[in-house]
């Protein structure tokens, strides 16, 4: 009884949120799945009556719109939002795991759309391919916010802001770091050469990667970039990509790999081989994220450098959400700050500090 009741009471403080939210047309108000249960008018009225007594606060309602779990940062990612997004902030969270396909977000975003959600957040897989959908978002009049990597779209009044890592400045950093590192093992003039293990083709983290570590290295003529192939951010890929590599290429000095899951592939792939990585090692390995377990594997003489790329976007997301709510304007790119972490380093105590 108890439950029902509460539902009965959250589905009146939903539709009253959802009619007193600015930017969403009034007709498109009720019909949410927590209207289901048909309710008889005593029942409502019981409702809204426990609703005023107890000032229940009017929930959000966000649709998630998630790439998958192939990673520690997308792991990172989903509890970020899942733990932010509470009922206890004021919130319900639809989330949808996409599975790393785009088909799969784009149905995710329009049942979101058919739930008559207040928000829409999407973390999309690729960059292109979105018009139609947000299209249909901003028809219904729901304000979708992007989330860690970007959309190109022609008109961007079909997103109210994007928050994540500065893609193309981490991969200019990991160049920048390597021209560093074989300067100071004075091997600055010696014929480098490189493979790297990219992220999903067309996703901003991949793209701006490859774009960020191309800059640099089209500034050293002694570099060589040997291959390229996806591994698809996740570590299985990155061993099968990484043995090929092998198979492929006896004389690889550099591995980048486009994540850190894709570098403990690598290493596992080189380790196989017989060879040798990290400081002491045949082959520089890097990876980009800075999770936990790049730390360990630092730790452990395997990785040489991560770069940062943080994924605790859920309270930005929610401070972006507040904002709108109060009819605020917020800034549309919004980039978060990121450092990067080698073997010089304190590794061990800066572990202990790492949220992620
Ligand atoms: O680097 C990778 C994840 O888009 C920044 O996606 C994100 C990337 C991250 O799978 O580990």
């Amino acid at each position: 009884m108890k439950k029902r009741f509460l539902s009965a009471a959250l589905t009146v403080a939903m539709a009253v949120s959802m009619t007193a939210c600015s930017s969403k047309p009034a007709e498109t108000a009720p019909a949410t799945e927590a209207a289901a249960p048909a309710e008889t008018a005593g029942e409502e009225t019981e409702a809204k009556e426990a609703a005023a007594d107890t000032g229940d606060k009017e929930l959000i309602t966000v649709g998630y719109a998630q790439v998958g779990a192939e990673s520690d940062w997308r792991t990172a990612n989903t509890e970020s939002f899942k733990s932010t997004f509470t009922e206890e902030n004021g919130y319900k969270l639809i989330f949808d795991d996409a599975q790393q396909k785009q088909e799969n977000q784009i149905k995710a975003i329009r049942s979101f759309i058919q739930q008559d959600v207040d928000y829409i957040v999407v973390a999309p897989v690729v960059e292109t391919g979105w018009e139609t959908v947000l299209e249909e978002a901003k028809e219904a009049g729901i304000p979708v916010i992007l989330s860690d990597r970007m959309m190109q779209v022609s008109d961007d009044s079909l997103f109210e802001a994007w928050v994540g890592g500065n893609f193309v400045k981490e991969g200019e950093t990991c160049g920048n770091w390597l021209a560093d590192y074989l300067e100071a093992q004075g091997r600055g003039d010696e014929e480098i050469n490189i493979v790297t293990i990219q992220g999903t083709i067309g996703a901003s983290a991949q793209v701006g990667r490859t774009e960020g570590f191309a800059n640099v290295l089209a500034e050293h003529s002694n570099w060589k970039m040997l291959d390229m192939q996806t591994g698809e951010f996740t570590q299985a890929k990155g061993q099968e990509v990484m043995e090929s590599f092998l198979k492929s290429y006896d004389d690889i000095d550099v591995v980048i790999c486009e994540n850190d899951n894709e570098a403990f592939g690598a290493i596992d792939a080189i380790k196989a081989a017989g060879k040798t990585c990290g400081p002491d090692g045949d082959i520089i390995v890097v990876g980009f994220d800075s999770v936990k377990a790049a730390f360990e594997s630092m730790i452990a003489g395997d990785l040489n450098a991560t770069f940062e790329c943080n994924p605790l976007h859920g309270p930005r997301v929610a401070e972006i959400i507040q904002k709108l709510e109060k009819g605020e304007t917020v800034e549309k790119i919004q980039y978060v700050d990121e450092a990067y972490f080698d073997t010089s380093m304190d590794l061990e105590n800066i572990l202990k500090e790492r949220a992620y």
